[in-house]
């Protein structure tokens, strides 16, 4: 590596004459940035190769970490500042005349996840590399990553990302390292030597290829690996006859059918699917992470050492969508390698263990047999021999009735259900937050917590400080830095002494600065991109997520439409100056989450073009939410909305990125908001609303009238007239499924019950602001109490707990 600016400038011009046989100067930006990345990419691979020989000799586990979606965001800034030689290329690049944070644009955003679930797994990846681990991430290299969102007329509409045009400057492909995987055909039973084996014939070959992406460690020490898979065609699978008669449609059929395993990231996120093509897309991962596992255990052990194998090896489950890793590996350590039955499971189950990420029910993934069976049939006996002996361990056990087994068993009418899967065939469950594990525990899978009450743990869940603050908000991480020292970038905990500046009226004044720096940024952004104008001294609140009803993005719409009401009769009205803003994809296919991202731009409507009440209001919907603006919008924060309805959001992940980055949470007592209470005390944050308690026993015993609401409340019944008479017809259609939702089925997510006491809040909370030393204080200490949420923390929890793994 460069160690001055010289020695980096020689390097980056080197590269580019060999590559693109042209001068510096001839260079598209692309090209610039894409030949910093080639630099990177190959500075990565050398630590990347002493980084195996190194924990080859230290004989360390390896963690291989399955997931459906990795939601990394540009690499090139996070891997420069991880090797620690940001200064060095930012200056070279100065002096080579290229603005480096303009080049860094210019990277696209790779969106191979749909939220908090993909972007976790990222910052996993980003910790079990800063912490020394030998973590390995495995995916698929969609060629379409999540849809890229426009708003037109207040309408989502999706347009496709095609992020791999002009080829990704990160991956290594290595098609000599390809694993085939089989789909279809039939299994055929033979006895020999009293012995049943099974022959899987017939089927058609898929050849999964691996694209590497480095994962820097912190200090460019290590460098792991994420490994995407893509489908290619096993052979040239063109059908020469049809292309010489011209008909090139079915000339490219078989290859098409391949390439299309890969072609999407599935748009859902917390919503049920049942596609086919997703379940190709789950079994080809699977079948490729634990085909490269194998044959790299048998190289460096052997063909004798399986009993080792959950002492080398851990393989994670990232929710259930992996979950077919138990009879996959089931099914290799017995077909392939002649291991019996119960030695392949203990070998399966201590080497496997799970995350739930949800407790929706619809989210819950489950299979019909009949889809299933005949695209994995080999899989699918073994699935049926899985259920079979956990309900005969079930029958032996004469006090659990068959209540019971239904609630647990695989398989049960015509269904697979992949949870009871993944929790019969693991030693670990998690849960992603205290309360989350709790309900699992208490409600969810409860039978499952009766029999097997060992597995079941809760690691909640953290997100990385060098995304979220280091690179994301450069002002905060210099002014901590030359307070604290730059330790507490490794060691989160260490923030905890900042608390010693609470006093510091200097100190703060400095902290206020850095926050007015980075709402500039944002409005900057919001500037140029919108065309609006917002005020960087009024109250930025902000909530950005994936839109769901559970979410309560509408919760926070009333708030602002019932402030446009208030402010229409009282310009004047005694509250703080805000700007709202919005940002968050709905899926596809969900009619109702888009309806409230239409409502919200209604509201943005009405308010922005308003000449008094926007002096005192703004209401901003930032389309296409992803991790690049996110950078932007995190630390730009005042108020950070997580209003979810209690007991329904697992975790969040955004609540933390908020916290770290200086923000209030106005929130309710779900998912890790509680621990975020815990961490900074009531003093710092703002609680309001129904408890998980509360929402459950209203759904237990009823009781929860929305009508009974609305009779004693003006404001909220005025509302309710609003969504359906002409107050929005301007922006082009009223809002009769939200007001049906609301006043007629039953208000499901308690907004109308919630919408006092959330009112209450905000205007208790933003009133807070007036007094902006006190402000700074409540901002300082949610700061200082954020070390907690480092995934850095969470991942050392996993590495102690579940994979038994080392780890500094
Ligand atoms: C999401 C939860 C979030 C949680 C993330 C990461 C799914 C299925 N679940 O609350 O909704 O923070 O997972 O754990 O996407």
């Amino acid at each position: 590596m460069f160690r001055t600016v010289e020695e980096f400038k020689d390097a980056y011009i080197n590269i580019i004459s060999s590559t693109y046989a042209k001068p510096l100067e001839n260079c598209t930006e692309f090209e610039k940035m894409e030949n910093l990345a080639h630099l990177m990419r190959t500075i990565c691979s050398g630590i990347s190769t002493d980084t195996r020989q190194i924990q080859k000799e230290k004989q360390m586990k390896k963690v291989y970490y399955f997931s459906m979606e990795f939601l990394m965001g540009r690499l090139l800034d996070n891997c420069i500042i991880n090797l620690g030689i940001r200064d060095i290329v930012v200056q070279g690049m100065a002096e080579l005349g290229i603005d480096y944070e303009k080049l860094c644009e210019f990277e696209p955003d790779p969106a191979l996840g749909n939220g908090g679930l993909g972007r976790l797994a990222a910052c996993f990846l980003d910790s079990m590399a800063a912490t020394g681990m030998a973590g390995i991430g495995m995916g698929l290299r969609y060629k379409f990553g999540l849809f890229k969102q426009e708003i037109s007329n207040g309408y989502q509409i999706e347009k496709p990302d095609s992020w791999l045009e002009a080829g990704d400057p990160w991956e290594w492909s290595k098609p000599g390292e390809a694993i085939a995987v089989r789909f279809g055909g039939r299994v055929e039973r033979r006895y020999s030597n009293g012995q049943m084996s099974f022959e899987h014939k017939d089927y058609t070959v898929v050849n999964a290829v691996p694209y590497d992406i480095p994962i820097v460690g912190w200090n460019g020490d290590i460098v792991n690996a994420l490994h995407l898979w893509s489908a290619e065609p096993a052979h040239a699978s063109i059908n020469m006859e049809a292309f010489n008669k011209g008909d090139y449609a079915l000339a490219l059929k078989e290859r098409s059918e391949i390439e299309a395993i890969t072609c999407i990231l599935y748009p859902d996120d917390s919503n049920g699917m049942g596609r086919k093509l997703r379940l190709k897309q789950e079994y080809f991962l699977v079948a490729a992470g634990i085909g490269h596992i194998v044959r790299g255990y048998i190289r460096d052990y052997g063909l004798d050492a399986w009993d080792k194998f959950p002492d080398r090896v851990a393989i994670h489950i990232n929710d259930t969508h992996p979950a077919l890793c138990v009879p996959e590996l089931l099914r290799v350590l017995i077909d392939e390698q002649g291991l019996d039955w119960d030695c392949a499971w203990d070998i399966t189950t201590r080497t496997i263990s799970f995350t739930n990420h949800t407790v929706l029910p619809e989210a819950l993934e489950k299979w019909f047999i009949p889809e299933l069976q005949p695209l994995l049939p080999r899989v699918y006996m073994i699935i049926e021999e899985i259920d079979r002996r956990f309900k005969e361990s079930i029958d032996k056990n004469a006090n659990l009735s068959n209540e019971i087994l239904k609630k647990t068993a695989v398989l049960w009418d015509t269904e697979i259900r992949m949870a009871n899967l993944s929790i019969i065939g693991s030693h670990s469950v998690n849960g992603v937050a205290a309360l989350h594990t709790d309900i699992l525990k208490k409600d969810v899978v409860s039978n499952f917590y009766t029999l097997f009450p060992e597995r079941f743990n809760n690691k909640t869940n953290g997100v990385s400080q060098r995304r979220f603050l280091v690179e994301s908000n450069r002002p905060l991480t210099g002014l901590i830095t030359e307070a604290i020292g730059e330790g507490w970038i490794e060691d989160m905990s260490r923030l905890k002494s900042l608390m010693d500046f609470r006093d510091d009226a200097a100190f703060l004044e400095r902290l206020a600065a850095v926050k007015r720096q980075n709402k500039l940024r944002l409005a900057d952004y919001i500037s140029r991109y919108m065309d609006i104008d917002v005020d960087p001294d009024s109250v930025f609140d902000i909530q950005v997520k994936r839109f769901h009803a559970y979410k309560r993005q509408l919760l926070n719409a009333l708030k602002i439409l019932d402030l446009y009401n208030k402010l229409k009769e009282n310009p004047n009205l005694p509250i703080q100056d805000t700007t709202f803003i919005f940002a968050g994809k709905a899926a596809q296919g969900y009619a109702y989450a888009k309806e409230i991202i239409k409502f919200i731009n209604s509201i943005a409507d009405l308010v922005n073009a308003d000449p008094v009440v926007s002096k005192r209001i703004k209401v901003i919907f930032m389309e296409n939410f992803r991790v690049s603006n996110a950078q932007l919008i995190y630390p730009a924060a005042d108020i950070s909305e997580q209003i979810s309805t209690a007991g329904k959001e697992a975790s969040g992940t955004g609540n933390m990125k908020f916290m770290m980055n200086g923000a209030i949470t106005l929130g309710t007592l779900d998912g890790a908001n509680i621990e975020i209470l815990e961490q900074v005390g009531a003093g710092n944050m703002k609680i309001f609303g129904l408890t998980s308690e509360d929402t459950h026993r209203y759904r237990t015993f009823g009781g929860y009238s929305t009508a009974d609401i609305l009779a004693g409340n003006p404001a909220l019944s005025r509302m309710m007239e609003q969504l359906i008479d002409d107050t929005f017809m301007g922006s082009g259609q009223n809002f009769w499924n939200i007001f049906d939702a609301l006043t007629r089925a039953g208000d499901e997510y308690f907004v109308l019950g919630d919408f006092d006491s959330y009112a209450a809040a905000w205007q208790e909370l933003s009133s807070g602001y007036k007094n902006r030393s006190d402000w700074n204080k409540m901002s300082l200490a949610n700061i200082a109490n954020s070390g907690f949420f480092s995934s850095d923390r969470t991942i050392r929890e996993y590495a102690d707990q579940i994979w038994h793994a080392g780890h500094h």
